[in-house]
């Protein structure tokens, strides 16, 4: 299997280490997709990465669909329920990472734009969607049930990479000021091999 993607990127993080953690083997295609040359588009129309190539003519794209393309495989550790309807509440969980980590992709692609281009209502925007996000991820961490439960699950790891993306690029550097359980769901998850294996690089 081939992973295309950017050492930098949440969404491609949360696929490594899913990887990692039911040890199947990959080869890692170091792409941006932001460049002019990108070969990203080949693999997913959308010219957005993960896309894990696993064939001649097949090619998974969406970190979603991907996570749900490696769980259907059947290697273990299973990292969602065999129940659908608590398979679904990890997957909401998920998306919700994932959604949280759009905005904040979003925001950093605004940010870069020269101060005078830049809109203060969809900073504003996506700023909330980050804060109401972290929020909902907190209460959830806090009940333990479906987030930080004793059964490892796709979405702890959305959660971690995105907790991880935040750091990396000090999107919101008091992300943790009252928000102790999800403090403790990303140390306890960045003490994992998979996680130390897939740090961003700093330059
Ligand atoms: N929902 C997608 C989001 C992927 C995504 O936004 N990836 C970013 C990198 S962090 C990207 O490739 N952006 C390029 C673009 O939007 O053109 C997923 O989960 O795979």
């Amino acid at each position: 299997m081939k992973l295309i993607g950017s050492y930098t990127s949440p969404f491609v993080r949360k696929i490594s280490v899913i990887m990692l953690e039911k040890g199947i083997t990959f080869e890692f295609i170091n792409e941006s997709p932001w460049t002019e040359e990108s070969h990203v588009p080949q693999y997913n129309p959308l010219g957005k990465v993960p896309a894990l190539v696993t064939g001649p003519e097949e090619t998974w794209y969406d970190s979603h669909i991907i996570a749900a393309y490696l769980e259907q495989l059947d290697i273990a550790p299973a990292l969602m329920p065999r129940e659908k309807l608590a398979a679904l509440k990890v997957q909401q969980l998920e998306a919700l990472a994932d959604g949280i980590g759009d905005a904040a992709v979003i925001l950093l692609r605004e940010q870069m734009r020269p101060p005078e281009q830049q809109m203060e209502s969809q900073l504003l925007r996506q700023r909330e969607k980050i804060q109401r996000g972290l929020d909902a991820l907190e209460k959830e961490a806090a009940k333990g049930t479906v987030l930080n439960s004793d059964r490892l699950n796709v979405a702890d790891i959305a959660t971690a990479c995105l907790i991880g993306f935040i750091n990396f690029r000090r999107i919101l550097p008091n992300w943790c000021v009252e928000r102790p359980a999800l403090v403790k769901l990303a140390e306890k998850m960045f003490e994992r091999e998979s996680f130390a294996r897939t740090v961003p690089p700093t330059s």
